[in-house]
């Protein structure tokens, strides 16, 4: 049975916004898997990290991919774009987290969802607005208002 699932996509090395397109690209070609929107295209300051601005979006799946196979599935992804992983937050090629994955509670070191960090950042909070106001309550994108963040594109996929 097919799940509704958001992802999380960041990239600040490189050709960022050409990672992005591929990564959307590469979700969709997932089995079973329907990419059903992705939000416009953020620049926003690094939040916990340092280097250059990021670019961020948030997609929303439906698959049939349980959590783990899809975790499994983005990190595949994500090496794929050449990532390296030198140290935490590091800049990075290509960046997916799975942000929810339908009603599932999962705690755990190699997958955490709802994504633990995902209710203070506003490069998730306000395309996952954008897509699914629902999701998002007006404290928290309040209490993020002091992160550099602006839209810069959008219909940025093109497919
Ligand atoms: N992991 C656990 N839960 C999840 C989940 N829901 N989704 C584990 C993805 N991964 C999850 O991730 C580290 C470990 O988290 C993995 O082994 C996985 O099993 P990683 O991608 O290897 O490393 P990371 O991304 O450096 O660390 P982390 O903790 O995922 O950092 P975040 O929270 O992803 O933050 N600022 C801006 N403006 N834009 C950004 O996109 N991204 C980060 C990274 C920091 N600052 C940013 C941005
Ligand atoms: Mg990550």
């Amino acid at each position: 049975m097919n799940v509704g699932a958001w992802i999380g996509l960041g990239a600040n090395l490189g050709d960022a916004r050409a990672a992005l397109r591929v990564a959307v690209r590469a979700l969709a070609a997932l089995p079973g898997t329907r990419v059903l929107r992705v939000s416009s295209l953020y620049r926003s300051a690094p939040v916990d990290a340092g280097g250059p601005d990021y670019l961020n979006a948030v997609a929303e799946l439906d698959t049939p991919l349980a959590p783990l196979a899809l975790l499994h599935a983005l990190q595949s992804i994500e090496q794929a774009a050449g990532r390296e992983r030198p140290y935490r937050n590091a800049p990075r090629t290509l960046d997916l987290d799975l942000l929810l994955h339908g009603d599932e509670r999962l705690d755990s070191p190699e997958l955490t969802v709802p994504h633990p960090r995902m209710g203070e950042r506003a490069f998730v909070l306000l395309p996952l607005a954008e897509l699914a106001p629902g999701l998002v309550r007006a404290e928290q994108l309040a209490a993020v208002t002091g992160q550099r963040i602006e839209r810069v594109e959008q219909d940025w996929v093109g497919f």
